[in-house]
């Protein structure tokens, strides 16, 4: 195969900046990093098909349209993202809509992770970034040192070397990356329950997502397009997606989401993907040890109910990029500063998508159930409440 990069007198490759993953961390940095003159390699292990086909997050902060379009990522995302003023909050009482536009000033955009994940392939081979799939045996070397270097192996079976000045993890929650800080502080929490996600050939029953309490568990109705939408159901974590047949996961669907109530019906549809996601949120410190970064689930993992995970990855490159420019020019005042402040959006992030995620998920505690519903009327009826939710699900400015 064309080797990417720039090989040195032993053979070995040698780049600025090599990046473990090509998901949304791993791709956005390396066009952050050409877009700053800096050279990157970005590693993954899976197939280009397989990275392609994820089918993941689907909601985009306002700050994150900002930031992909000021970068050259926007043309497809203003044709066919869909952009919300806000979302529906229902439970067996009511159904409210909170206007994130009046509230805070702006909306989100539905865009999914997937369509994001084909922008930023699409736009690498213009920016001229190198990307290598099907490698294995990744492993980190000499990160304390100002020539750090990985090794893996290629999709020939050869093995390789890359020298750089910096390697950033972006490989996710189950990427050696992490593993090669020594004696990081890690906090979890995993939640006593999971989401079965569905993808759906029909066209969404709802013109903006709704989040439902329901006595039998969580729901949700997201989409894709004006064609294909997506649903959650809250099910026990371990849930055997075999147990779940469509009727069931569509009557279940009808019950949560207020099917029938106030004229308001769920269309179902042909099920096209289905899968049981567990809920958990994580967190590692620090983000970096000598040469080596880490950025988006690398780090940290948080539920999906606050649609941080996808925009976290983003914010995190986003302060990772030109810090990492600043450095190899120099000055290594914002990469010294870089763990502390991602942390810090990270642990905001973290707590709104924990206080979702405990609004709206039933546990088998009646009490839970009268603080969840005593918490969403308020949500629903002050504007306090309402602001405070809109402003973290639309999310902090990046700069
Ligand atoms: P990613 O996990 O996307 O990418 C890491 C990449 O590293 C992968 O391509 C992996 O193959 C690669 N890699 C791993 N080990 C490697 C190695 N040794 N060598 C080379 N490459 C390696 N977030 C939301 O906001 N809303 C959602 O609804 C939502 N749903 C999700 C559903 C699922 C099933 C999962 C797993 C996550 C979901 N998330 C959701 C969170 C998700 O969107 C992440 O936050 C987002 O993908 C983070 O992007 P990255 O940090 O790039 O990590
Ligand atoms: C999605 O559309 O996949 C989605 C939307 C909002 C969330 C999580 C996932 O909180």
């Amino acid at each position: 195969m064309a080797w990417p990069g720039r090989f040195d007198f032993d053979g070995n490759m040698r780049t600025q900046v090599v990046i473990i993953g090509a998901g949304p961390a791993g791709l956005l940095l390396s066009h952050l990093l050409a877009a700053d003159g800096v050279e990157s390699v970005v590693l993954e292990t899976r197939s280009r098909e397989y990275v392609l086909a994820r089918i993941r997050a689907g909601i985009l902060e306002h700050s994150s349209v900002e930031l992909l379009t000021d970068v050259g990522l926007g043309e497809r995302l203003a044709r066919e993202s869909m952009p919300h003023r806000g979302i529906y909050l229902h439970t067996p009482e009511q159904r409210t809509h909170l206007d994130f536009v009046d509230l805070v000033g702006h909306g989100i955009h539905v865009y999914g992770q997937t369509d994001l994940t084909r922008d930023l392939v699409d736009a690498r081979v213009r920016g001229g970034q190198q990307l290598v799939y099907e490698v294995t045996g990744t492993a980190l070397h000499d990160i304390d040192t100002a020539r750090p270097y990985v090794t893996f192996v290629d999709a020939d079976g050869a093995a390789r070397r890359i020298d750089a000045d910096v390697v950033v993890g972006c490989d996710g929650s189950f990427g050696p990356s992490r593993q090669a800080v020594p004696d990081p502080r890690t906090w979890e929490r995993t939640y006593p329950y999971a989401w079965l996600g569905v993808l759906a050939d029909v066209a969404p029953s709802t013109d903006e997502l709704i989040y439902a309490w329901h006595p039998d568990g969580f729901a949700m109705h997201s989409m894709r397009s004006a064609a294909v939408s997506r649903l959650y159901l809250q099910v026990p974590p371990g849930t055997d997606i075999a147990e779940w047949s469509d009727d069931r996961i569509w009557t279940a669907l009808a019950a949560r989401l207020g099917h029938g109530r106030d004229g308001w019906t769920l269309t179902p549809g042909p099920i096209t993907e289905k899968s049981v996601l567990p809920m958990r949120g994580f967190v590692a410190a620090p983000m970096r040890h000598g040469r080596l970064f880490l950025a988006g689930d690398a780090a940290h993992i948080v539920p999906p109910t606050g649609a941080k995970g996808l925009n976290l990855a983003i914010a995190d490159v986003a302060r990772l990029a030109p810090a990492l420019g600043a450095l190899l020019r120099g000055d290594g005042a914002l990469a010294a500063a870089y763990s502390d402040t991602a942390l810090a959006r990270v642990w905001r992030c973290q707590h709104f998508s924990w206080w979702m995620t405990t609004m709206l998920h039933v546990t088998d505690d009646p009490f839970d159930a009268q603080l969840q519903l005593a918490q969403l009327r308020w949500v629903a009826s002050s504007e306090a409440g309402a602001r405070g939710l809109a402003e973290n699900y639309t999310g902090l400015p990046l700069r």
